[in-house]
């Protein structure tokens, strides 16, 4: 068979193989004996039922983890061997890779395409990328005043809560896992209830890797128990969480009382820019990409499109071409472009907005319908004369539905982005590259993209100004959110 024929062949459904809590080493069901299923978001069908952990089940995993930060194998290990069975880890989730695209297709419904080409090579990336890290986090000698000799150790901050999304399952998993292994940190991770497959899969990889027993502990479950009970927990020393802006206030007033450190990942409304000297066939591509890529379950996602106004009908009308051509359906067909939202309630979140879109007023070009009549699936949608003060122009939607509004020069468009209490990410496209430096230094956003969208690095620092976030995750960055500083004083009389 042709090579050209293998790669139009449909991917066939991954055996699910790790469903219970993965607590010190072992595969246990939850204390409770509950289980939740998962299912295919572009079927509808349940795929697994999977251990519903709870809080005496993150009590056991914080008992697991700790006993491996306080004294345990993990913390008498060498820095360098660390990495060494992280870098083990990588080359294992390399060779699983297929397999373990395809569970991610299945439990979150994204096109076997995207798994395969982003998803799960970033997650190797990081890993990789981090393992190199465990021996190169080093102090500082300080020359204080007096006989004394001053020096700081950057030390791993703890037993680490990891709470995650549904939209990258595996990857943020990945850059979870990569900068606390390196710092020495011990994890409990409770994965999204929606896509729990990947992490659990990657947790048995870890394990097969020889990462100690206890270091990596995985509870499935649902937010506000078991993810509730890790924030709560007294013995937890820090929580890092990506998710919506409006559950981070509920973790950071619950973890007021233990005074965890916290790092948050939110939402977004990420205005991108496009001025009328851009080359306009690269700008509608990454905008494109920018906004129906992971069919907008993105926290960068460009959903407010500012188009100058002398390029505007040019913009949208290309767009609407682009948004014809797309190709919807079977998330496991290599030549899908776009699958399901991920469940039942991101469906109704989306169709919702797009109704608010028709009563403010905006005009839909494409779209703005279910697609098929089985799966969450969702047209990619275009509105056109957006305004401001519209609801779509305003909110998270988190699905395929685009906005695109019109501005006439800089200093307005300054002002409109940064019009918002998000600061996720930003874009601008334009041929005058000063112009581009002088925009990208006035929004108040974590990333900024000239000319490009949605290019991530494991190497470069990426998080949220405002209400997208606190801290930063990825590069040297990421790992300093895992440590903490001490200064250690020493007399020399
Ligand atoms: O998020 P949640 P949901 C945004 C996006 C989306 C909306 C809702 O706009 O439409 O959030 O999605 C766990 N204590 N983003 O409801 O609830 C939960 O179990 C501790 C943006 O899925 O924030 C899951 O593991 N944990 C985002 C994780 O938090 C709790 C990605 C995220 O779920 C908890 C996802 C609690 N009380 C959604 N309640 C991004 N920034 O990429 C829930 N959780």
């Amino acid at each position: 068979m042709a090579t050209a024929e293998i790669m139009q062949e449909k991917v066939a459904h991954p055996e699910i193989r790790q469903t219970q809590c993965f607590i010190g080493g072992k595969w246990l069901p939850a204390a409770s004996g509950k289980t939740f299923e998962t299912i295919h978001p572009a079927t509808e069908e349940v795929i697994a039922q999977v251990a519903e952990g709870d809080k005496a089940d993150i009590d056991l995993a914080v008992d697991a983890a700790r006993a491996q930060f306080d004294g345990g194998e993990w913390s008498q290990m060498d820095a360098r061997d660390r990495g060494r069975l992280m870098y083990k880890l990588a080359d294992l989730l390399e060779e699983n890779a297929e397999e373990l695209a395809a569970l991610e297709t299945l439990d979150n419904g994204k096109p076997i395409r995207d798994s395969r080409a982003a998803d799960i090579p970033l997650v190797i990336d990081c890993i990789r990328y981090y393992a190199g890290w465990a021996d190169k986090i080093e102090g500082k000698t300080i020359p204080i005043r007096g006989n004394h000799f001053c020096y700081t150790r950057s030390e791993p901050i703890g037993v680490v809560g990891q709470i995650i999304p549904w939209n990258f399952p595996a990857l943020m998993c990945a850059w979870k896992w990569g900068p606390a292994l390196a710092a020495g940190c011990t994890i409990v991770m409770k994965p999204a209830e929606q896509t729990p497959l990947t992490c659990l899969r990657m947790a048995r990889l870890a394990q097969k890797a020889g990462i100690p027993d206890g270091v990596i502990n995985v509870v499935p479950g649902f937010g506000p128990t078991a993810g509730a009970a890790l924030v709560e927990h007294p013995r937890v020393d820090k929580i890092a969480f990506t998710g919506e802006d409006k559950t981070a206030k509920i973790i950071q007033r619950a973890a007021t009382d233990t005074m965890k450190r916290l790092t948050f990942e939110l939402g977004g409304k990420s205005p991108n820019v496009i001025f009328a000297d851009a080359d306009l066939e690269a700008a509608v591509a990454g905008s494109h990409f920018g906004l129906y890529f992971n069919q907008g379950q993105c926290c960068t996602a460009g959903s407010r499109l500012y188009v100058q106004a002398s390029a505007y009908d040019e913009v949208v009308d290309r767009l609407a071409e682009r948004n014809q051509a797309r190709q919807v359906g079977d998330p496991f067909d290599p030549a899908t472009e776009h699958g399901p939202q991920v469940d039942q309630a991101q469906f109704d979140k989306i169709l919702k907005y797009v109704e608010y879109g028709k009563e403010d007023g905006a005009k839909c070009i494409s779209g703005g319908e279910r697609h098929g009549d089985q799966g969450y699936f969702v047209q990619p949608t275009l509105f056109a004369n957006v305004t401001d003060d519209m609801r779509i122009a305003r909110e998270e939607i988190f699905g395929p539905v685009l906005s695109v509004l019109k501005f006439d020069d800089v200093d307005e468009i300054a002002r409109r982005a940064n019009d918002t209490n998000f600061g996720l990410a930003a874009a601008v496209w334009s041929r005058d590259i000063s112009k581009a430096h002088l925009l990208a230094s006035k929004i108040r956003a974590g990333t900024v993209w000239v000319n490009c969208y949605n290019v991530f690095d494991t190497a470069a620092p990426f998080g949220g100004f405002k209400q997208s976030g606190i801290g930063r995750e990825l590069g040297e960055a990421g790992l300093a959110a895992y440590t903490e500083n001490k200064t250690v004083t020493v007399s020399l009389d």
